[in-house]
Formats: C-alpha cells, sequence, structure tokens
C-alpha cells in the first residue's frame, strides 16, 4: 500500500478527534440524565415509598454506527451535520412498573428548568401501526467543558415493563427479517402488542385496588422513633412562630 497523501491522514486524525468528541459529550449528556432521573427515582420512594421506574438502561452510539447512520442518512459527514441531524447519538431508556408513571416520569423530567424539550412523540396514546408503544422524548441539556457550554440532545424512551419486552422482540425480529416481517408474523406481533396493552391495563387496576388513595395511611409510619419527642416540641414552637 503506498503512503497515504499527508493531507488526508492530518484530515483523518482531526475526523478522529472530532467524532470522539462528539461521542465523549453526548456520554456526559448521558451522566447528567442518569443523575436526574437517579434524584427523581430516590425522591419518589422517599415521599411514597414506591419505586416507579424498574429498570434505566443507556448508550451512546459508536463512532462506527454514527457515520453509518450518517451515510444511510445521506448527512453531509461532518461534525456540525451529524450533531444536528442526529437526534439518538445518546439514548436513555426508562422501563416503569406502571403507564401512569411513564407519564409522570417524563413531567417530571421535561418540567425541570435546565432540560429543553426538543421533541415528544406518545406512542402510548398514538401506537405505531406495528403495535410499538412507548414514550419518546428528544432533550436538550447543557454540558459544562473546559472549552465552554456544549447543548447536548439525548433521546429518552420511558415504557412500561410490557412494552419493552414487546418491543425488545420485535427489534430482533424485525433485525433478523432485515426490516421484512413475514405476515403472520407481524400479525401475531400486533396481536402480542394488544395482549400487552391489556396487561399493563389489569396490572395498574389491580395495583389500584391493592394500594390505591389510601397509600399513606397504610405505610407504617415510623416518625416519633425518628424524631427525639423534646426536639420536636421546640420545632413545633418554632414553625408556629409567625415567621419574617
Ligand atoms: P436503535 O437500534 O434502537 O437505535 P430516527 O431515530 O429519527 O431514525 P424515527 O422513527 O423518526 O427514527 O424516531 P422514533 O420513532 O422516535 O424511533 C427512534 C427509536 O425508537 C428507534 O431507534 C428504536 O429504538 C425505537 N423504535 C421506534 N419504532 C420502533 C419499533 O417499531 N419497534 C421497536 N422495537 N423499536 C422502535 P432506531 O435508531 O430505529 O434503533
Amino acid at each position: 500500500m503506498h503512503s497515504p497523501d499527508p493531507e488526508l491522514l492530518t484530515f483523518a486524525r482531526q475526523m478522529r478527534d472530532d467524532l470522539n468528541r462528539l461521542t465523549m459529550e453526548h456520554q456526559f449528556a448521558v451522566d447528567e440524565v442518569l443523575t436526574k432521573v437517579s434524584i427523581l427515582r430516590q425522591e419518589f420512594l422517599h415521599l411514597n415509598q414506591y419505586n416507579p421506574i424498574e429498570h434505566v438502561g443507556s448508550r451512546v452510539k459508536s463512532v462506527q454506527s454514527i457515520l453509518e447512520k450518517a451515510i444511510r442518512r445521506n448527512l453531509d459527514l461532518t461534525p456540525a451535520a451529524i450533531r444536528e441531524a442526529l437526534t439518538d447519538i445518546a439514548g436513555v431508556r426508562i422501563t416503569c412498573s406502571f403507564i401512569a408513571d411513564t407519564y409522570r416520569i417524563l413531567e417530571t423530567l421535561t418540567a425541570q428548568a435546565d432540560v429543553k424539550v426538543v421533541q415528544i412523540k406518545d406512542y402510548i396514546a398514538e401506537p405505531k401501526p406495528n403495535g410499538y408503544r412507548s414514550l419518546h422524548a428528544i432533550i436538550e441539556i447543557t454540558v459544562f467543558l473546559s472549552t465552554g457550554e456544549v447543548p447536548v440532545r439525548v433521546e429518552v424512551q420511558i415504557r412500561t415493563i410490557a412494552m419493552d419486552f414487546w418491543a425488545s422482540l420485535e427489534h430482533k425480529i424485525y433485525y433478523k427479517y432485515a426490516g421484512v416481517v413475514p405476515e403472520h408474523l407481524a400479525q401475531s406481533l400486533l396481536e402480542a402488542a394488544t395482549s400487552a396493552q391489556q396487561l399493563d391495563r389489569r396490572m395498574e387496576q389491580l395495583h389500584a385496588e391493592v394500594h390505591g388513595p389510601k397509600l399513606a395511611d397504610d405505610v407504617p409510619d415510623p416518625v416519633w422513633d425518628a424524631i427525639d419527642e423534646d426536639v420536636l416540641l421546640r420545632a413545633w414552637e418554632a414553625n408556629r412562630r409567625p415567621q419574617p
């Protein structure tokens, strides 16, 4: 092999560095979102003695798969064009117990002041024709680097365990048949999606029946063990005084 053009070599190094930087920035953005989700999860558990999140996963696309998608989309192969067009370089997937929890998590996450909502797609209210259900949000958050602030977009998918189970099987089937799923399998998947939806509703009803609005009364509340009585009385007095 003849030695490469030195200019091309310099360009290749620059491109590699730019793309590595792009993935690094997206990894930082994912870390920020994971911290936010972890705080929401713990706060919810603290307030309600109930954990609405079953599982949280994340991934940042590799340089290789970023380039493949950019080529598929016929994008200009520049870091700026890739950054602008690809909104799923960073992905976070949150699996919840119940449908109501998916909306609650979406609302609380997107209401945060440092989270800019770019796009929301509600495939729970309006499932895809193949039966796919999930909430998708593209959010933008700021990553603070030594070189300055960078806005970075993260795709957040929020769904129930049943929706996630269905989506992961459908994904495998879709790839096995390179996107052309035989009719009988597509039909079975659609029926399975309906069953998953019914299961979600059933589980939510059961949960409401067991816990219902009386959740707070049912849970033993060890407040008297946590605060010494003298301290409690002093705090009570202080809080009853008119505040300046
Ligand atoms: P992967 O391998 O999971 O990353 P876009 O991402 O912009 O090209 P689109 O359709 O405009 O595609 O965005 P949308 O609808 O928000 O979907 C983005 C992601 O949601 C997909 O990413 C999947 O992860 C998931 N998804 C969407 N539709 C389906 C579906 O029918 N079945 C399953 N199993 N997952 C789905 P990628 O890049 O396609 O795949």
